[in-house]
């Protein structure tokens, strides 16, 4: 009986979704813009929702389409829709998404569509860490390798957005989880995945939920890259013909690590040394790690390996990612503002030598923060905390070392200079999101990097 009720409501959702006319499109910032210029561009009609006021994207879609259906502030599931496409800042549990499942309507993200529509072959790269440096090196290598070459995604530009400029020979695309779980078709020439930390834990149901989102990338990938560490990677890529591993171990024939020899330390496929690690321009035993991988996913796209060799010797990494601001009386401040999980606040720790006084604190993403207190060790001349969750902080560090409260950004470098002796780093890595204070990660190391150009030697 219950059978024959599912079926009934199923043809019921099946001809509703037929009989919709337009797309929903749920979010109105950067990616619900993108999605926007594709349906006009497209002549496709549709109906945009943001549970803001005054969403970021207003004022262009306004520009861009001005007779286009919006409900701001908060609005029901409308009638007459086909599917709903849904912005990554909105999680699955939000009521109008739920409705739309009820409903039976489809719902999908942006990568989805772009998915459907791109002509040339794409890489996608995912990971708790790493995504956007590698995303960036690859693209560097396909175009010193002499291909053109698109990137987007989460990294800033929206995926459709990448479809309006003409045909690459490939598109690498920084995926989030958030996007690769409404993601059902990603056809990757090369599915990249770089490390799964706890992460985004107060969007996603449960780490399990949020660790499925990554393999997902796998899925329909033609070829994959592989992180050693990560064995349940290898069981998820066993359909994959061809599979790349990479590691910060010696490698066996065919896959990328590090070796030794004479006291120095290289980046290598199997037996053969490729380039020594002091010849990378990016610094940290993670950027080593995010070296290989993109060297493993340039092999893949069979980009010629000098070419990848000298991007990897030239390319200093993006801003607010260990970034050297100054040296100011004898200390070093280092800008690592991206470092918005514990996980990555902890690699970035680990990748500065000497003793440090560490700025942290902002919204923490349900991450243990008791991770941070192993590697500050004996390291930690003093953390100053700033932001929503800097008691938490506190509460994790408070066996090792003394812990100060600051208001703001300036007061947090201000205390931190006053910290910190010779030879010293003082370490920007929040271990947190920063959308407490401010509007986003960016914005977070542009404040200290103001603060700490005026600082006075
Ligand atoms: N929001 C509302 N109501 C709505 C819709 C959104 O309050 O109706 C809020 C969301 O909760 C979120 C904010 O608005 O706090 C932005 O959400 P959005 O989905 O509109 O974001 P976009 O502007 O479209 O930007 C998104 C990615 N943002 C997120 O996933 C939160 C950007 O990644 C990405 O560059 C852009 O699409 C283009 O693909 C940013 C990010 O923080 C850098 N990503 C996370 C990360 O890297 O950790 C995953
Ligand atoms: P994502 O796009 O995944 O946030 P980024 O390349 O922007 O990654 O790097 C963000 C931060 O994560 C860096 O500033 C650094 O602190 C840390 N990080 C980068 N690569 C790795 C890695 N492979 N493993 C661990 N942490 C990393």
């Amino acid at each position: 009986m219950s059978a024959v009720k599912k079926k009934k409501s199923g043809r019921k959702a099946r001809s509703r979704a037929q009989a919709g006319e337009k797309d929903l499109v749920l979010g109105l910032g950067a990616t619900g813009l993108s999605v926007a210029r594709f349906l006009k561009h497209v002549g496709r009609d549709a109906v945009f929702l943001d549970s803001r006021e005054e969403p970021p994207g207003l004022q262009e879609l306004d520009e861009l389409w001005p007779e286009a259906e919006r409900e701001l502030g908060g609005a029901d599931l409308p009638e007459n829709v086909a599917r709903v496409i849904v912005s990554p800042g909105i999680a699955d549990n939000d009521a109008l998404v739920e409705a739309a499942r009820d409903a039976g309507l489809e719902v999908i993200s942006d990568v989805e569509l772009f998915a459907r529509e791109a002509k040339a072959p794409f890489i996608g790269v995912t990971g708790s860490n790493g995504k956007s440096t590698v995303t960036t090196l690859l693209y560097h290598m396909c175009r010193a390798a002499g291909h053109s070459a698109l990137a987007g995604g989460n990294l800033g530009e929206p995926a459709l957005d990448l479809l309006a400029e003409e045909d690459p020979d490939f598109y690498v695309l920084e995926l989030s989880s958030f996007q690769l779980q409404r993601t059902k078709s990603l056809p990757a020439k090369v599915a990249v995945l770089l490390n799964i930390t706890p992460d985004h834990l107060d969007w996603h149901a449960s780490e399990e939920e949020y660790r499925e989102a990554k393999y997902s990338i796998f899925r329909d990938a033609e070829s994959a890259v592989i992180n050693r560490e990560d064995s349940e990677a290898a069981e998820r890529t066993r359909h994959i013909d061809r599979v790349i591993s990479f590691g910060l171990d010696a490698p066996e024939e065919g896959h990328y690590g590090i070796r030794r020899e004479d006291d120095e330390v290289f980046l290598a496929r199997g037996d053969d040394v490729l380039l020594a690690v002091s010849e990378l321009a990016l610094f940290g035993l993670h950027n080593q790690a995010n070296a290989l991988a993109a060297l493993a996913a340039g092999e893949l796209l069979e980009l010629d390996p000098q070419a990848m060799l000298q991007v990897l010797c030239e390319f200093p990494g993006l801003p607010h990612r260990m970034q050297f601001v100054r040296r100011v009386s004898a200390v070093n401040y280092v800008n690592d503002s991206k470092a918005t999980n514990v996980a990555a606040a902890v690699a970035s720790i680990r990748s500065v030598d000497g003793m440090l006084v560490l700025i942290a604190g902002g919204e923490g993403k349900g991450g243990d923060f008791s991770a941070l207190a192993e590697p500050l060790e004996k390291r930690l001349r003093a953390a100053v905390l700033i932001g929503r969750d800097a008691e938490a902080i506190e509460s994790a560090l408070d066996t090792i070392m003394p812990t100060y409260f600051a208001r703001d950004m300036e007061d947090a470098v201000q205390q931190a200079a006053a910290f910190a002796e010779s030879d010293d780093t003082v370490l920007l890595a929040p271990a947190c999101a920063s959308f407490d204070q401010f509007e986003n990660y960016a914005a977070r190391g542009e404040a200290f990097c103001r603060a700490v150009e005026a600082l006075r030697p």
